[in-house]
């Protein structure tokens, strides 16, 4: 169900065991360059149609009323209402502590640079429909926004048929409770392009976040640079470094969690115990069988993509893991605080048995948006940072700049741009030397 690596003895770079699976956006550009430039043209009358292509939907408006919005929360399941709220909660409370406050460093007296953190003034939220209806994820991408103080946010997600042509209704009614009430019916690349060049009711947004499928990365690799984005979302993955402390139905359950997603979705446990590996080994299929979405797991575990790695000691397996570069990655081994304090390279950090990573995609008040495909070596999940800006204002007085005056003038000749340093000796009355 699962392959096995054996890396006990070895010195080979992990990075080369341990394949990804890998998405082609680069062939989908060409795909979406045309939707693209439609929607750029032609606004809403492109998104119609092109929404009647693919979705098999005619959308008598892009927008969705407000009146459907209200009601797809007061028709929510309230255990999910409750449950709904409790994460937003959660999340707001770790969210708003990560707000920044502006800071002035005085360089020298009269001369001073301060970092001025301003929000995004308008954002675009995609959240993905079909197999994927996660309004747990609208929580994780508004949240930040609205802690950081974007002042407006719109969210567009796929219509669908068996909704009468509306986006799923508990993604509106979790709209509605974050108070977002700008809200669009369409998907896939053409949903990027509306954020980016505006259509109809839709103004042109400054940042698109949001996960989304291949062609949704393909218009957001193609619109970056007009917008910003947030990364292009690849499949998920899970990482476990255990020792033979730790429980292996607990094991297997948390790598069958996030196997659940997605048929490519990488499933890894790193361990030096070779009972533990037999033991999660066996109790897999176990626990697969009586599982509700069986063969994507199957499937998922079985991939290229997921594997069992021995290693000789956690050391060793820390090596493995930081090469490697989970979206996520749980620490269950003893002193579990101690081995995550030496991990660099993960996008969350799940450590000890009681903090698995289903916690952490909905109510630990962390962030489910991460870094996937090895992007945790150089990239944060989603953060109220991820909507901010900080802003560098300069503030010299006259002595300030006379005091720098003569190494400005030096840095510009040698750079040869004289007008540079001219523009420094246009004030002191061309005194400072040439
Ligand atoms: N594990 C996913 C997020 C998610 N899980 C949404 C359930 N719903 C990527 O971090
Ligand atoms: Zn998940």
């Amino acid at each position: 169900m699962i392959s096995r690596i054996d890396l006990r003895g070895s010195v080979a770079d992990p990075r080369a065991v341990l394949p990804r699976a890998e998405l082609d956006v680069e062939a989908a550009l060409e795909k979406v360059r045309p939707i693209c430039e439609d929607v750029h043209h032609r606004g809403v009358e492109a998104l119609i149609e092109i929404t009647e292509r693919f979705d098999g939907v005619t959308l008598s408006d892009i927008r969705v009323p407000a009146a459907v919005i209200a009601r797809a929360l007061e028709e929510l399941d309230p255990a999910v209402r409750a449950a709904l709220e409790e994460s937003i909660r959660r999340a707001r409370i770790v969210h708003r502590e990560q707000r920044r406050t502006d800071h002035t460093t005085q360089v020298v007296p009269g001369g001073t640079v301060t970092e001025r953190w301003v929000p995004v003034e308008r954002v675009g939220l995609y959240v993905p429909g079909g197999r994927a209806v996660y309004p747990s994820s609208v929580v994780m991408n508004v949240v930040p926004a609205q802690e950081a103080g974007v002042g407006s946010l719109a969210v567009t997600s796929p219509p669908q048929k068996e909704f009468g042509g509306l986006p799923h209704p508990t993604i509106l009614a979790a709209c509605a409770l974050l108070g977002v009430d700008e809200v669009y019916a369409v998907g896939g690349a053409q949903a990027v392009a509306m954020f980016a060049y505006g259509a109809g009711e839709c103004r042109p947004v400054n940042l698109v976040t949001g996960p989304g499928n291949i062609w949704v990365a393909a218009a957001k690799r193609l619109l970056k640079g007009r917008i910003g984005i947030d990364a292009e979302a690849g499949p998920t993955e899970i990482a476990i470094l255990a020792d033979a402390t730790a429980d292996p139905r607990h094991v297997a359950a948390d790598l069958i969690s996030q196997a659940e997603h997605d048929p490519m979705a990488a499933a890894v446990l790193v361990t030096d115990s070779l009972a533990l590996a037999e033991a999660v080994e066996a109790e897999l299929p176990r626990q697969v069988a009586a599982t509700k979405h069986s063969e994507r797991i199957t499937e998922a575990l079985g991939g290229k993509q997921s594997a069992i790695v021995l290693v000789d000691d956690l050391d060793q397996g820390l090596v493995v893991v930081n090469a490697y570069g989970a979206e996520h990655l749980e620490i269950q081994t003893a002193d579990a605080d101690a081995v995550a304090a030496r991990v660099v390279n993960a996008g969350a950090v799940f450590v000890g048995p009681y903090a698995p990573v289903s916690l952490g995609d909905y109510a630990a008040g962390s962030n489910h948006v991460l870094p996937t495909g090895g992007c945790a070596c150089h990239s944060s999940g989603l953060s109220v940072q991820s909507f901010l800006r900080g802003i560098h204002v300069v503030a010299y007085d006259r002595d300030a700049l006379a005091e720098v005056a003569g190494h400005v003038v030096t840095l510009a000749n040698a750079e040869d741009l004289p007008g540079h340093g001219d523009a420094i000796r246009a004030r002191f009355d061309w005194s400072v030397p040439e």
